[in-house]
């Protein structure tokens, strides 16, 4: 599967929300049109699949129609692979899946890894599209509940074993070995010292075998960490540097990919780490 295969940095999966309701762009790319042409710039900065999604799950969010969801997604997803882009589906939905690789999507995003809807597992085995499967327990209503992380080895443990059983899940439902990615599900289900230490220490997610998604971007844990001396989290669009520095740390891990809403920032740091990369240049003798 050549998009998956590795060229040496981490691919950049840019983030398309076209909900009125997302934490860190909510509204702001609500109709197609915004949508689409937010997509071409993302595009332009050198996103290498773009993502879109139509339910925002931010904590304590309630969730949207699936009629509501599908006219969200469908035409952005339908215009932005006309143009040519790659695009994943950010949906947790077996209906908005099918729907949406009708439309041309290449790649399932499941926030829930197959948990929400178990026959949206079905539906990516059929298409033979890659499916990225993230650690979830529950809808982002219910989800604050569920950060719990008290058996031995804590919260890298306790992720990698049930993204393990999912995997079994997928694997069982038809999904090929070599179109399965995972990821660790920053923010879900997890507080910040739960991200902190899934970032950390990555190595037993790679372990697994499959290539890794590592989402931070503009995430809370990230503007705790950066909160002014009152204790007031940096406001979203604020926390791209930090999330450069992220980055950095994934890519030197090995992870196969970054789900970004800063492209051009993250490119960069990118940029840094591959002509770092290089060997040292030979000055010819004089
Ligand atoms: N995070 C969000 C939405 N979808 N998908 C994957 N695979 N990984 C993530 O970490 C992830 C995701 C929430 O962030 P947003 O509201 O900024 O899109």
């Amino acid at each position: 599967m050549q998009l998956l295969s590795p060229i040496g940095r981490p691919r950049l999966m840019g983030v398309v929300n076209v909900t009125p309701d997302s934490f860190s762009d909510g509204g702001r790319y609500v109709t197609p049109d915004a949508a689409i042409a937010h997509g071409q710039r993302l595009l332009a900065e050198g996103a290498d699949i773009l993502d879109i999604g139509g339910e925002s799950t931010r904590p304590g969010a309630t969730r949207p129609l699936v009629s509501e969801e599908l006219d969200r997604v469908v035409p952005v997803i339908r215009a932005l692979a006309d143009l040519g882009a790659t695009v994943s589906v950010d949906t947790m939905r077996a209906e908005v899946a099918e729907a949406a690789i009708a439309a041309g999507a290449a790649v399932v995003n499941d926030v829930s890894g197959g948990l929400a809807d178990p026959r949206i597992l079905e539906v990516a085995a059929a298409a033979g599209t890659p499916y990225v499967a993230m650690h979830w327990r529950a809808h982002s209503d219910r989800m604050r509940d569920h950060a719990v992380y008290d058996r031995p080895g804590g919260v890298v443990a306790a992720v990698c074993a049930e993204l393990a059983e999912r995997v079994d899940a997928m694997l069982a439902a038809g999904i090929a070995a070599n179109r399965i990615v995972l990821d660790p599900g920053l923010g879900f289900a997890k507080r910040a010292t739960h991200n902190w230490d899934l970032l950390r220490d990555l190595a037993p997610l790679l372990a697994l075998g499959y290539p890794v998604l590592v989402g931070a971007s503009r995430k809370s844990f990230l503007g705790t960490l950066l909160a002014a001396a009152d204790g007031t989290p940096r406001p979203v669009e604020q926390r791209e540097h930090a999330n450069s520095a992220v980055t950095v740390h994934c890519a030197q891990q090995g992870v196969w990919g970054l789900r970004v809403h800063d492209v051009r920032a993250t490119r960069d740091a990118l940029a840094v780490l591959e002509e770092l990369d290089r060997p040292h240049t030979e000055e010819a003798p004089r």
